[in-house]
């Protein structure tokens, strides 16, 4: 058993008006594929135990074990793999645009407690996420992280995440900044990609992992398949 592609709960089209159908199959089936090739070439070529995503990247920038250009390209493609299996499940189909009073009603409770906490609201914890999504330089990632009952928020370059420093960290909701998640439909203009992203958030989803495992201390596992799971 290698790594392998998970399917989406929902048709590439389905998120339109917001992110286009064509960027969704490429993305999919093109880039988040190749991320997953990539990565079965190089534990097969380096005979590299097939784990879960989860147990392959904690804690890997600070494993000494691998040699450095192997660990390159685990961090590189599985990071690919699994960052964008966590992306798909951040996203759900919306047909208009959601207003912040509409996602606070989406909100689990105890999640919007935390951000008001941490932010002041959620205005200024949109904002700073999304000033970040845009002022990030070059092809990354930004991440609402959950550590030691605290949340933050974390930007990463290339397909590195959070979890890789620090296997203790607890991933909450990513964006994707490459400009293949939104050059076709978008262009240059990532910042009104941001700005449309946030009606199409799975905020369920959030809310899920955020209780369970952040605050009942279940275990978040990304397994092979991309599939997320709670135990
Ligand atoms: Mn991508």
């Amino acid at each position: 058993m290698t790594y392998s592609l998970p399917s989406l709960n929902y048709d590439y089209a389905d998120l339109t008006p917001y992110i286009d159908a064509e960027t969704m199959k490429i993305h999919h089936t093109k880039h988040h594929q190749a991320y997953i090739s990539s990565l079965n070439n190089t534990v097969n070529t380096n005979n590299i135990n097939v784990s879960t995503l989860t147990e392959l990247l904690s804690d890997i920038k600070n494993n000494t074990g691998i040699n450095e250009p192997v660990k390159t390209q685990l961090i590189n493609f599985g990071g690919g793999h699994f960052n964008h299996s966590f992306f798909w499940k951040c996203l759900s189909p919306c047909k208009s645009k959601i207003n912040n009073d509409e996602i606070l009603n989406k909100l689990d409770p105890k999640l919007l407690e935390k951000l008001n906490e941490t932010f002041n609201n959620f205005e200024n914890f949109k904002k700073e996420f999304s000033d970040k999504a845009i002022k990030l330089f070059g092809s990354g990632w930004v991440w609402l992280i959950c550590k030691d009952n605290k949340i933050f928020i974390e930007t990463n370059i290339n397909q590195d995440n959070p979890m890789m420093e620090n296997g203790n960290v607890v991933p909450l909701l990513c964006l994707d900044v490459w400009e293949h998640a939104y050059y076709l439909n978008y262009q240059n203009n990532r910042a009104l990609y941001v700005e449309n992203w946030w009606s199409v958030i799975n905020w369920k989803f959030v809310n899920e992992i955020f209780v369970n495992v952040c605050i009942e201390k279940k275990k978040l596992l990304v397994l092979n398949n991309g599939e997320i799971v709670v135990e």
